[in-house]
């Protein structure tokens, strides 16, 4: 299959399409990013996979939606390079994993956005990787953008305290798995969709190389905040996840 029947519509920045992008490029496939604007994508989600939210992988005939569902998908119909082991046991906990951390992505990015939403930055932050015409437009809407983003990830100070914990508890279970495993992955001994999960949904707290969140790119000074994360356990095995499983597998 080529490039042009293998799309992902996604929101460059969004976790859950880093997540599919990563999985995809582990399992050797081409695809092509289809890069969508906030708003606008609601018809066109509805369209291809009747919700609302990104990403959505269409794979020839079939469209699929939710980034749990597309790695599902792909370890159902591309078994190359598999990311859910073999052994029963070790497969239900690999995917309670991956359902634990798939949530707290939704807590990493309610509190990364309580940092950028107020920053003169924020539309450049957000629309970095669109066509210039789609950032100009982004410009335009900074006030909308801002609107939106609090409303759609909930970016109310109540909700980011409570979010900000429960990241700490997720960087906190990474820390005791590894201990646990001893085999520098979260699950047995080897990269699994744990992993690739947990690495993308906790990224944006640090900004890895080859993720779409490094200093550079979205703006933000290399400041205590992430250098902060970094320098932890968890910080250290993030990165390390992107260095050694974040390039495409040739197959
Ligand atoms: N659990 C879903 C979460 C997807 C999600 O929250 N996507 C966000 C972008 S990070 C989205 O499309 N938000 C737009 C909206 O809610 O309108 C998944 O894994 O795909």
């Amino acid at each position: 299959m080529t490039t042009t029947e293998r799309r992902l519509y996604q929101f460059p920045l969004s976790l859950y399409c880093e997540k599919t992008c990563w999985n995809l490029d582990c399992k050797g496939l081409p695809w092509q990013a289809v890069n969508l604007m906030p708003g606008p994508h609601i018809p066109v989600a509805w369209w291809l996979a009747r919700q609302r939210t990104l990403p959505i992988l269409r794979d020839g005939k079939m469209c699929i939606g939710d980034s749990t569902a597309i790695a599902l998908y792909l370890e159902k119909h591309y078994p190359q390079h598999a990311l859910l082991p073999q052994d029963a046991a070790l497969r239900r906990e690999v995917l309670a994993l991956e359902e634990y951390f798939d949530d707290i992505g939704d807590h990493v990015r309610r509190s990364v956005w309580s940092l950028a939403v107020d920053s003169p930055e924020v539309s450049r932050i957000f629309f970095h990787g669109y066509a210039a015409q789609q950032q100009r437009l982004g410009e335009l809407m900074r006030p909308l953008l801002r609107l939106m983003i609090r409303c759609t990830f909930d970016v109310w100070p109540k909700q980011v305290e409570a979010s900000w914990q429960r990241v700490e508890d997720g960087l906190a279970l990474v820390e005791s798995r590894l201990r646990n495993t001893g085999s520098g992955y979260l699950a047995g001994d080897r990269f699994t969709l744990a992993d690739l999960t947990a690495a993308s949904m906790l990224a944006p707290l640090i900004g890895p190389p080859g993720s779409p969140w490094p200093d550079d790119r979205v703006g933000i000074e290399p400041g205590p905040g992430r250098e902060q994360f970094r320098a932890r356990d968890a910080g250290r095995w993030i990165l390390a996840m992107y260095a050694r499983h974040r390039q495409p597998v040739i197959s």
